[in-house]
């Protein structure tokens, strides 16, 4: 079974916050993408919602990561580790059509898709060390976003398309920034010597969610675009790992995990699912069990969350109910199968 550390090395925390952008409010169905090993390499493949039907969408030898649906729901983007190094490709849901965006011999990953599907904001170190970078849909075009000593990482786009907030990783523990899509007036929206990172726009635009360890120990907090009003939303003392934040499609909820290693708990080094409304009330444990619980995913219309576990000896990827009921396989193989992403509301 694969590790929780090594998926998220293989897994930027944008990716994830990316799920929250992948909402609409129309009817629970569609399909879901997920990665699977069972071909032997690490592939993005497609199911039902209800887990039948599941094939691969990519071939060949590499090792493929965090792929994300285009809002039209026509593509899926993805980065692959081929020809030593990581490049961006993209495919056609079907899985025909499949291409390669970026093509250098540094590392590109975290692809995110633009609100309106036209452009890809990435990672790239093709230029010695970590920007964000922009390019159009078909690859050209690219540009980077960002110059700055550290290392900048997870890019995510306000739900106008206006913008990108992305993690900047430097001597002092991380802190999140804001960057308007041209490139132009990059704002720092925390500053503090602890860790603060994976940004997650609200489905409105109004308020940026996002994980720290200012108080100690790891906690969701959100703040105002304007990087005022922040507040921790959170309270879990024993824990020590966070990762998320994922908005519910309506904004009124955010899915997160948190990951124990002990410290007074009675587990060691297990994680589960939680959520807690967007004013910090109503916190509550979704999954509860030995196991790794981790990478929730909204369905468009907010009902269910798609989640990876190991709870039956290796990954799979599991639904259950917003409240945490129906928990429900929906993969059965003896290969790692994790990273559910829902495709997007009202598309097939
Ligand atoms: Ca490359
Ligand atoms: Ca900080
Ligand atoms: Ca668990
Ligand atoms: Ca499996």
């Amino acid at each position: 079974m694969k590790a929780l550390a090594s998926l998220l090395l293989l897994v930027p925390v944008a990716a994830m916050a990316m799920l929250a952008a992948c909402g609409g409010g129309e009817r629970t169905a569609g399909r879901i993408a997920f990665l699977s090993e069972r071909d032997g390499n690490q592939k993005v493949y497609v199911m039902n919602a209800d887990g039948s039907g599941a094939k691969p969408l990519t071939g060949g030898s590499g090792s493929d990561s965090s792929p994300a649906w285009s809002p039209d729901g026509a593509r899926l983007v993805f980065w692959s580790f081929r020809d030593d190094n990581t490049d961006i490709y993209v495919t056609n849901a079907d899985g025909s059509g499949e291409t390669r965006l970026t093509d250098n011999p540094a590392d590109d990953y975290a692809p995110a898709w633009s609100p309106d599907g036209s452009r890809i904001a990435f990672n790239s170190v093709r230029d010695g060390h970590g920007e964000i970078y922009v390019m159009n849909a078909d690859g050209s075009g690219q540009a980077r976003l960002t110059n700055q000593p550290g290392y900048a990482e997870s890019p995510i786009w306000s739900p106008d398309g206006s913008r990108i907030a992305f993690t900047l990783f430097g001597d002092h523990g991380s802190d999140i920034y804001v960057i308007n899509a041209d490139g132009s007036r990059q704002t720092r929206l925390t500053d503090n010597p602890a860790d603060d990172y994976g940004p997650a726009w609200s489905p409105d635009g109004s308020r940026i969610a996002f994980t720290s360890s200012r108080d100690a120990n790891v906690e969701i907090y959100v703040m105002n675009v304007d990087g005022t009003g922040h507040t921790r939303l959170t309270s879990n003392a024993v824990d020590d790992y966070g990762l998320g934040s994922v908005w519910s499609p309506d904004g009124g909820r955010i899915a997160f995990t948190f990951r124990t290693n002990g410290g007074g708990d009675d587990r060691e080094g297990e994680s589960d699912i939680w959520v807690v409304n967007a004013d910090g009330s109503g916190q509550t444990r979704l999954t509860d069990n030995p196991a790794e619980d981790y990478f929730p995913a909204w369905s468009p219309d907010g009902s269910r969350i798609a989640f990876t576990s190991s709870r039956d000896g290796n990954l799979e990827i599991y639904v259950m109910n917003a409240n945490g009921s129906g928990q429900t396989r929906l993969t059965n193989d003896p290969a790692d199968d994790f990273y559910p992403i829902w495709s997007p509301a009202g598309r097939r």
